[in-house]
């Protein structure tokens, strides 16, 4: 069923669709539904709807560089000089999309794959939030008959840990979930931390949910490696060039009803910021990098990704 394109927004602004791989999925899905149901004949016209519809999907999560580089990435064509005709534009958006979304399934395997491969044979993960590329890793480790229980953080305030620790239930994998605060509690039984991202910025620092770096310090402290799985388009080419990632701060109500608290001010910020120094290892479709690699990445895919 094709959405409108405010359908995707506003499910992707609520969070009925959430986790950075998916929303720039749902983004490209819905860049290309506009460009299939354009009904003008000119090209001008279906170009400044296709902005339009960009500028809607970039203002509903501010912080996940996938949405822009998902955006970017399908709305490449309106930078050909030859496509200047509606339906050749319409069937390179199309194109596009599809090959984003193609590109994104596959990297979630690949990642799943390669970051599998740092799980001990039989040992104890820690995650946080809920993460597709994460949890790639993790069941791809699981089946291949590797001997782990997980750990999963409830991930206050929207508890996207729930959906984390049931999909490891529903796999067969043994799993504990535990309040945000229990994690310095749990950590020096952990073998391995593995999280996702929503931006990887060009020196290698990590911004994912809220509470990330305080799993990543306390990994630190207790010696255990953390693995960051990020597929590349989830780097920042931007932050290359200087700009600083915008931290999405949500409504209040999220955390408590402000009603309840009078005179209180209550912050809802969503994601924090890891600096690579706290982290092991980045796991990409193209392989494992260091952090302090980011750049090479953003280098690399900047063309594409812009
Ligand atoms: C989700 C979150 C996830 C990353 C990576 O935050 O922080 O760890 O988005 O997810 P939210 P994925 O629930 O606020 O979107 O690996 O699925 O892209």
């Amino acid at each position: 069923m094709d959405m409108t394109l405010e359908e995707t927004a506003d499910d992707i602004r609520s969070m009925r669709v959430r986790g950075a791989a998916k929303i720039s999925r749902a983004a490209a899905q819905a860049i290309r539904d506009v460009a299939m149901a354009f009904k003008g004949n000119s090209v001008e016209d279906m170009r400044n709807i296709l902005r339009e519809a960009a500028v809607t999907l970039l203002g509903t999560r501010p912080s996940a560089v996938s949405l822009r580089n998902g955006v970017n990435y399908t709305l490449a064509p309106l930078h050909d000089a030859d496509t200047n005709d509606v339906e050749s534009l319409r069937k390179k958006v199309s194109e596009k999309a599809d090959e984003f979304i193609a590109r994104s399934h596959e990297a979630l395997k690949l990642i799943g794959e390669y970051g599998s491969r740092r799980i001990p044979q039989k040992g104890i993960v820690m995650t946080h939030c809920n993460s597709q590329a994460a949890l790639s890793a993790i069941l791809k480790a699981h089946d291949d008959g590797k001997d782990i229980r997980v750990y999963a953080t409830e991930s206050r305030p929207w508890k996207q840990g729930h959906i984390t620790a049931r999909a490891l239930a529903e796999a067969g994998v043994p799993v504990t979930l535990i309040v945000d605060s229990a994690i310095r509690h749990f950590i020096d039984t952990v073998d391995i931390v593995i999280v996702g991202a929503d931006t990887v910025t060009s020196s290698g620092t990590v911004i994912n949910k809220i509470g990330t770096s305080v799993m990543a310090l306390c990994a630190k402290e207790s010696r255990v490696p953390v693995i960051v799985c990020a597929e590349t388009y989830k780097f920042s080419p931007r932050s290359a060039r200087g700009e600083m990632v915008e931290i999405e701060e949500r409504d209040p109500a999220e955390v408590a009803d402000p009603g309840a608290f009078p005179g209180v001010t209550i912050a809802n910020p969503v994601f924090d910021v890891t600096p690579p120094e706290y982290i092991t290892a980045i796991v990409t479709e193209k392989g494992l990098i260091s952090p302090y690699a980011a750049f090479e990445i953003i280098k690399e895919f900047e063309g594409e990704f812009k």
